[in-house]
């Protein structure tokens, strides 16, 4: 087989989603995805401009020696807009090779390891009674994990709360709107959120909370130690990861569970929290961390360290996305849990799919590849349209990380 053709796409079904699809001389086409939140020109760029002219004439069956082309041989290696890129083509291949043998693509790494994945939903609100509102809400739907941001008393604006009616999505049309962030009020107030949660809930549902990189190592010490009695399923993100050894503060002080990695591209992101088992779940992206043939070998590398995987599954990956996420979580023996932030209705017309939720488990579905297509004629009528993540200021003006 040889790949004879590949484009991209850009369609913005509510919001911008970029999408290669690989061609062969069999009649056979893969998907991949490719979206960048807030730089998402740019994969598309990296990728028609400098990538698919090599990938012209190749075997799609060569997913490691593709992998390693593109990886090793751009000499300039990693980044988000490299690996989200070399994602895209990865995952496209593994849907081509799926459909090839007309088999779903967890067949063709490792087969079934559990019969569902279970996924945690978002729950929020304005304050703890709206969070807790919105909890009752997603664990009637059957959710068995919940993740739970509320407002704090005091800044205005707060990650993971929609600034009005409507589902959160963090990107905004238009160019970056400013957050506001102070630590104080919040290492307050998250305590009483889950204590309540916990009052309310009782002890079996799942609860997780994400800190988006905004504390200290020492700050997440204390907020995890804080925690402990509302045993947590995980705090995510608590300190922004560039520091790896930051971690090892936080493992000093706490047993609360930590999960790490929406924003790595390469397993040596996470080569010391792992091999130092200062995290317990790694939260890479499929897209992003360079596709499924990368991810496979971080999760095998963090399993050796009992480290489980916890995949990022924001709306802003796409269904492409979501779809191998399942299929590798299917797979692979050291799956801990998988982010599930439903799509839009719009999204999901304008991307079929195959993988559905049922009583808190979502299932890949058994069409051969990755189950997903793109309905091109339909993602025409959504023109690419400017957006960003919002960017965060201290209340002295200072700008921090949101
Ligand atoms: C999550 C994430 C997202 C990110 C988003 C950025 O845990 O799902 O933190 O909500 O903010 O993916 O593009
Ligand atoms: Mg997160």
């Amino acid at each position: 087989m040889k790949i004879t053709n590949a484009n991209v796409n850009i369609t913005s079904p509510g919001r911008n989603f970029v999408t290669l699809k690989v061609e062969t001389d069999e009649g056979i086409y893969g998907l991949g995805d490719g979206t960048l939140n807030g730089r998402e020109l740019a994969v598309a760029s990296y990728l028609s401009d400098h990538l698919i002219p090599c990938l012209i004439g190749r075997d799609p069956f060569q997913t490691e020696d593709i992998w390693q082309y593109f990886y090793r041989g751009a000499y300039w290696r990693r980044g988000p807009v490299t690996m989200a890129a070399i994602g895209a083509i990865d995952m496209a291949l593994w849907d081509i090779k799926g459909k090839a043998f007309n088999t779903p693509l967890y067949n063709l790494l490792g087969g079934k390891s559990r019969e569902g994945v279970m996924v945690y939903a978002h729950a929020n609100g304005k304050d703890i009674d709206h969070a807790l509102e919105d909890v009752a809400k997603h664990k009637e739907m059957g959710y068995k994990a919940i993740r739970v941001q509320s407002g704090v008393p005091g800044i205005s604006s707060t990650y993971g709360v929609p600034k009005g009616p409507g589902r959160y999505e963090p990107a905004e049309r238009g160019l970056p709107s400013e957050y506001e962030w102070a630590t104080e009020p919040y290492l307050h107030h998250v305590p009483k959120l889950f204590a309540r949660a916990r009052e309310e809930f009782g002890d079996d549902l799942h609860l997780l909370h994400d800190c988006h990189h905004r504390l200290t190592p020492i700050e997440a010490g204390r907020l995890g130690k804080e925690l402990e009695p509302f045993h947590l399923f995980w705090i995510e993100d608590p300190t922004p990861a560039e520091l790896q050894d930051g971690f090892r503060v936080i493992r000093e002080h706490t047993t609360t569970p930590i999960a790490v990695g929406e924003v790595f591209n390469s397993i040596w992101d996470a080569h010391d929290l792992i091999r130092n088992q200062w995290i317990d779940y790694l939260r890479m992206t499929i897209t992003h961390g360079g596709g499924i043939t990368a991810l496979k070998k971080a999760a095998d590398f963090a399993a050796l360290y009992h480290v489980r995987t916890g995949f990022h599954g924001a709306t802003d990956l796409s269904p492409v996305c979501m779809a191998a996420a399942l299929h590798v979580d299917t797979a692979i023996h050291n799956f801990g849990i998988q982010e599930h932030m439903p799509h839009s209705d719009e999204t999901d017309v304008v991307f079929p799919h195959h993988y559905m939720f049922k009583d808190g488990f979502m299932f890949p579905g058994n069409a051969p590849g990755l189950g997903v297509d793109l309905d091109e004629k339909l993602a025409a009528k959504y023109p690419y349209q400017r957006a960003y993540l919002p960017v965060n200021r201290k209340l002295d003006g200072a700008l921090t990380d949101w």
